[in-house]
């Protein structure tokens, strides 16, 4: 029996290689990555703080995008083979001023246990085709029937995730047989573009086109994590990719890396082919897919989030003048009090850790209650940062957009249609987890075992942990 983590690990290979093959400056990337992780792990000791080598080499995320609730629905099956479940729900409609006509959630494993194994997680994305700041009710139908006719996964690929579920893995050659199928149902298509209507559908949206003018999904992006991500940033610009203006999210600092920072390079131009009005088969191009990297770090509380929220604000503020985002924002950080280490979060209840006992205590008197501080204070339990993983709403709207060439057009005079976190659950058809209650249990779960371990009788006073 070929077990789920390990149906993971596999799938993520698989869609590696295959991306690899279709995309070559991602092989650059990850060479690119490869070294900086390397020199990051040969000359700082605290390296592994945020996730072993071993995990980091083979960690990736995948972006795809969806027309339907079907269709993600039938998303939602195949991962689940896979040990990846909804966590999330992103509106990326309102982030950008660009046309990103589209909901979000991402497919990732929720236990700790199985992240550690793969943390393969993919950020999927539906056409919103019933909001009428994007699409008129005319082109609603004309959109909704392609999306009807269209077949993006396997019957085939779908029962053999329907047993992968059932199983808790698959036999070979089943298991092989499920990973090779599923990741081909994400390769770039070689099946002609309808031209006109990509077209009619690229004046309104890029992604809009992407999603709905084409018969297939594939693959948008597959982001490796690095551990330094400006050494990374530079080290692309000298092998002559280009990239996108910034990295995304929080800047380099002194303090501790905290949510995610990302980068990419801009899509590249990719042979395809497209059926003209007359009939003919021509070959054409088309950039949509690009690469992009990223850097984790601790996962924040909600009352950190709001702390971080406001320095993205100031940062915003300071970069009216031309500054750039890493200068105004270092800037923004260093002056602010935003804790700069994590004993500082962690105290402040604006960080997420597991507590754990330390291995140099020895339970040698009977412990009196103390509260969590005094325990950290004299080292009998330790606290270790737990690594977001999970997404920017703000990152994601900005990686669409700097990858579109064309803003589109997006008419604010009408109100958007309300999607939210239990619409798209029901779409699925399983509940989406929030990021903050999974950190948040996972937390409290540590902090339990530690005070059993530690034979405390009654309830330890903790005075700091705010969650
Ligand atoms: C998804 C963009 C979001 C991220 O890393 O924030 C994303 C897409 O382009 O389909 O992948
Ligand atoms: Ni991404």
């Amino acid at each position: 029996m070929v077990e789920t983590s390990a149906l993971r690990a596999r799938f993520a290979s698989a869609l590696s290689a295959m991306y690899g093959r279709e995309v070559p400056a991602y092989r650059t990337m990850l060479d690119v990555a490869g070294e900086v992780n390397e020199a990051v792990v040969a000359h700082r000791a605290d390296a592994h703080r945020l996730g072993g080598i071993d995990r980091v080499t083979v960690e990736r995320h995948g972006a795809i995008r969806v027309g339907t609730p079907t269709e993600l629905c039938q998303v939602a099956t195949i991962f689940a083979g896979f040990g990846m479940h909804p966590v999330g729900f992103y509106d990326l409609r309102d982030e950008s001023d660009s046309a990103v006509p589209v909901v979000s959630t991402a497919f990732r494993p929720v236990e700790a246990r199985e992240l550690g194994r793969n943390p393969f997680r993919v950020f999927t994305s539906m056409l919103t085709v019933d909001d009428r700041r994007f699409f008129t009710a005319e082109l609603q139908q004309r959109l909704e029937k392609f999306l009807g006719h269209r077949t993006l996964f396997r019957l085939e690929l779908l029962a053999a995730a329907e047993r992968a579920i059932t199983s808790g893995g698959l036999p070979e050659p089943e298991a092989s047989e499920f990973v090779e199928l599923a990741a081909a149902a994400f390769a770039l298509s070689s099946e002609p573009v309808d031209r006109q209507w990509y077209t009619e559908l690229e004046r309104i949206s890029a992604v809009a086109a992407d999603i709905g003018g084409v018969t297939k999904t594939h693959i948008n992006h597959l982001t490796p994590r690095v551990l330094d991500i400006d050494e990374l940033y530079g080290r692309m610009k000298g092998r002559g990719l280009e990239m996108i203006d910034e990295i995304q999210g929080p800047p380099r600092w002194k303090g501790p890396d905290v949510l995610l920072r990302q980068t990419s390079f801009r899509a590249l131009a990719e042979p395809r082919r497209f059926r003209e009005p007359d009939g003919a088969v021509v070959d054409g191009r088309l950039s949509v897919r690009f690469g992009e990297v990223e850097a984790r770090g601790i996962a924040l509380t909600p009352t950190g989030r709001t702390r971080y929220d406001e320095l993205m604000g100031r940062t915003d503020a300071v970069t009216q003048d031309g500054t750039s985002r890493q200068d105004a924002g270092e800037r923004v950080w260093e002056r602010s009090t935003f804790p700069t280490t994590e004993a500082g979060l962690e105290r402040q209840g604006l960080a997420y850790f597991t507590y754990r006992v330390s291995d140099s205590f020895r339970p040698d008197a009977l412990m009196s209650s103390s509260s969590l501080a005094e325990l950290l204070r004299d080292e009998i339990v330790i606290a270790d940062p737990i690594v977001y993983e999970d997404f920017l709403p703000r990152s994601a709207a900005g990686i669409f957009q700097s990858n579109l060439t064309d803003s589109g057009l997006k008419d604010n005079s009408t109100a958007g249609t309300k999607y939210d976190i239990d619409w798209l659950s029901d779409a699925i058809g399983q509940s989406i987890s929030v990021p903050e209650e999974l950190y948040r249990a996972q937390s409290e779960a540590s902090l339990q075992a530690a005070v059993d371990q530690l034979g405390i009788i009654g309830d330890v006073p903790i005075t700091n942990y705010s969650l």
